[in-house]
């Protein structure tokens, strides 16, 4: 299991497929700049149910307190991990080449009532989102992460108000 933090993992960063990892960097380096230790793993619905299972039962007691999921096509990861444990779980669809994600939206978005995934936008801007959300779940019980969190914000609008006008030159 990927580490990328010596400290306990509060975030679980997993997705369907190393094909995804392009897409769900973008939420594991939100988790970075803001200081979220974290874990990142594949953990495929189809290709690997047993260990979906075994990740899921075991997340609450391993401290984590948050999983990210990112999949694409037929998207049953988050569902599923949702289904196997109570921690939150954040949906990050991933973009399709057959269907531009939209086939990956509706499958993790479309839970009947009784288990909740929250779902995020397709691609990077949902996995950018997903860890920022993360981080905001965290905040009330991790001050540090709640000082980060907040220096990203003000910093982002620090940018657009720097530079208002859109031209180039
Ligand atoms: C899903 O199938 C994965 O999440 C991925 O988005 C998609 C395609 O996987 P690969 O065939 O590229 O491994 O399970």
């Amino acid at each position: 299991m990927g580490n990328s933090d010596t400290s306990k993992p509060l975030v679980g960063v997993v997705m369907g497929s190393r094909s995804d990892w392009d897409t769900m960097s973008h939420a594991v380096s939100r988790l970075e700049t803001l200081g979220v230790a974290h874990e990142v793993q594949v953990v495929s619905a189809h290709r690997t149910p047993d260990l979906l299972f075994d990740y899921a039962a075991s997340a609450r007691d391993r401290g984590l307190r948050a999983i990210i999921a990112g999949a694409g096509g037929a998207a049953h990861l988050p569902g599923m991990l949702a289904a196997k444990t109570p921690l939150p779980v954040l949906g990050v669809p991933v973009k399709s080449r057959a269907l531009n994600g939209l086939d990956s939206l509706l499958s993790i978005v479309q839970m009947p009532a009784g288990i909740p995934v929250a779902t995020f936008a397709i691609g990077d801007a949902g996995a950018a989102n997903a860890a920022l959300f993360a981080a905001s779940l965290l905040a009330a019980d991790h001050p540090a992460i709640a000082q980060a969190l907040d220096a990203f914000r003000a910093r982002q609008t620090e940018d657009v108000l720097a530079q208002p006008d859109p031209r180039p030159g």
